[in-house]
């Protein structure tokens, strides 16, 4: 079995688009989607299109952010629900925060967004292996698949969990531009995807998202080590 691990698409169409077309190229069994799906300058297109995949499809933060029309926590969600009609808003209320399957190879994985409780806690590929352990003390799991902090790591812990993160689709922490996600099965591989970010962030200008934050990352990429470091700075406080 292979499965495409994708998320935190944050409603990048174009990226979206051209991991679809990698993918359609290839044989998988199936898709996964670990959260932050919709919150971004195409949300309804974006969640036509992981609808239309059949993909397994989890919540995030930030998908919950723009149920709740959220304010101060980043721009654009009440923007985004504005734009998603009442069936839609019904369907992105009722993703679960985990979905389980078994992969060949990899055992039994359990995908989340950031825990199984929790959309919130942000952990990193440097948070002291105890703390990720007391995370996860509840799963019973061979790998957990994650999103949220929009980096690819592959880890593990002293109790043999390994925790994979695929990255972001749309809006990557990596330094390097491209869409980020995985290969599960019958290990891991992590994938970077290029696509014309000059041409998404034009297009995201074009539509009068208020996604400036993403249009200035998608330009200039976050460096990896240094987000880790910003991210480990906020644990805890
Ligand atoms: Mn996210």
């Amino acid at each position: 079995m292979r499965v495409a691990a994708l998320s935190d698409i944050h409603g990048n169409l174009p990226a979206l688009e051209a991991v679809l077309a990698e993918i359609e190229g290839e044989d998988f069994d199936a898709i996964v989607v670990a959260g932050d799906t919709v919150a971004g300058p195409w949300p309804v297109e974006v969640f036509d299109a992981v609808v239309r995949l059949d993909a397994v499809i989890v919540g995030g933060n930030a998908d919950r952010a723009v149920l709740e029309r959220e304010e101060g926590f980043g721009p654009g969600h009440a923007w985004c629900a504005d734009r998603l009609d009442a069936a839609r808003l019904e369907s992105i209320a009722a993703w679960p925060l985990t979905h389980e399957l078994d992969i060949d190879g990899l055992g039994h994985v359990l995908v989340c967004h950031s825990t199984p409780e929790s959309d919130m806690p942000i952990y990193t590929r440097i948070t002291p292996d105890t703390e990720v352990v007391d995370l996860f003390a509840e799963v019973a799991a061979d790998v957990v698949v994650c999103g949220h902090t929009h980096m690819q790591y592959d880890r593990l812990l002293s109790t043999g969990l390994r925790i994979v993160n695929p990255g972001s689709i749309g809006m990557p922490y990596e330094g390097a531009p491209g869409a980020y996600w995985a290969v599960l099965g019958p290990d891991v591989e992590m994938r970077r995807t290029e696509y014309d970010t000059a041409a998404a962030a034009e297009a995201i200008g074009a539509l009068g998202a208020p996604a400036e934050q993403q249009v200035e990352m998608l330009l200039e990429p976050p460096d990896p080590v240094e987000t880790t470091e910003y991210f480990e700075s906020l644990r805890g406080s």
